[in-house]
């Protein structure tokens, strides 16, 4: 494999209010599920974490694309990294990203690594039309400002600690902004600016693991729960009622968000 890129260590020094979710009153939606669609919409996709093999849905025409990438028990990720509009994948392991343009094996792999995340998140935080990096520990999100990370990161805290991160454009001004899906609860808590503040959109999507996708295609990003014993995914429109179920993958896969997958 061909190694590319450079890394950057951060270390999360900022003490923030954790200002994240509270009960209280039912937000008012400020999503939007069923605009007319502008663009193809996003597809599901799981990653294999025994053998490393990813399984991407409505690829090149409708036909599924199958690839090693990564080693067993990473993390997968996706993006588009280099904003061709190409969704490719990428994994994560110890607070390192490796991610690849190429939908297959072969491809150059990009390594970059994020000294003190625990977990990784992928999304367009400065709406340039391509995704980048963050790392999260506890309840503090740290988001590069460039693909390599070698700009300074913006920091802030969302949620409580164990919280899942997600992200997605919820309002579709072309931003992706941050989320998490509490499994204590099954609520969903997302906001429309990168900052530390309360959820403006809230509602219950019950038990699964969460991945976020344009499932429309409408340019408004939305959740869908991955239930493992069925391998099901169920799109959710943005205030939590399911549009429609895809299955997809095997129990034991690991869900991505959804994504235009080309070779
Ligand atoms: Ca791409
Ligand atoms: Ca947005
Ligand atoms: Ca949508």
């Amino acid at each position: 494999m061909k190694q590319s890129g450079g890394s950057r260590i951060w270390i999360g020094v900022a003490v923030l209010v954790a200002a994240g979710p509270v009960a209280g009153c039912k937000p008012e939606p400020t999503c939007r599920s069923h605009g007319a669609p502008l663009r193809p919409p996003d597809t599901v996709a799981v990653f294999d974490p025994v053998n490393a093999i990813f399984h991407l849905s409505g690829a090149d025409g409708g036909a599924e694309l199958v690839f090693p990438f990564g080693a067993p028990g990473d993390t997968p990720v996706r993006g588009d990294w280099n904003g061709d509009g190409v969704t490719t994948v990428g994994v994560f392991r110890d607070g390192g990203y490796q991610l690849t343009d190429t939908n297959g094996t072969g491809g150059a792999v990009q390594s970059i690594q994020l000294q003190g995340a625990i977990l990784p998140g992928t999304g367009d935080w400065e709406g340039v039309g391509a995704d980048l990096l963050e790392g999260v520990q506890g309840n503090l999100f740290t988001q590069c400002t460039d693909l390599a990370c070698l700009q300074p990161a913006r920091q802030f805290a969302f949620g409580i600690a164990g919280d899942v991160p997600l992200a997605g454009d919820w309002d579709g001004d072309g931003i992706d902004t941050v989320g998490v899906y509490r499994p204590g609860d099954g609520n969903v808590y997302l906001r429309n600016s990168n900052t530390t503040g309360f959820a403006e959109i809230q509602f219950f999507a019950g038990p699964g693991q969460p991945v976020v996708g344009d499932w429309e295609g409408n340019g408004v990003d939305t959740v869908a729960m991955f239930e493992d014993a069925t391998a099901t995914f169920s799109l959710l429109d943005c205030e939590g009622a399911v549009e429609r179920t895809v299955a997809y993958g095997q129990p034991g896969d690991v869900p991505l968000g959804g994504g235009h997958w080309l070779r």
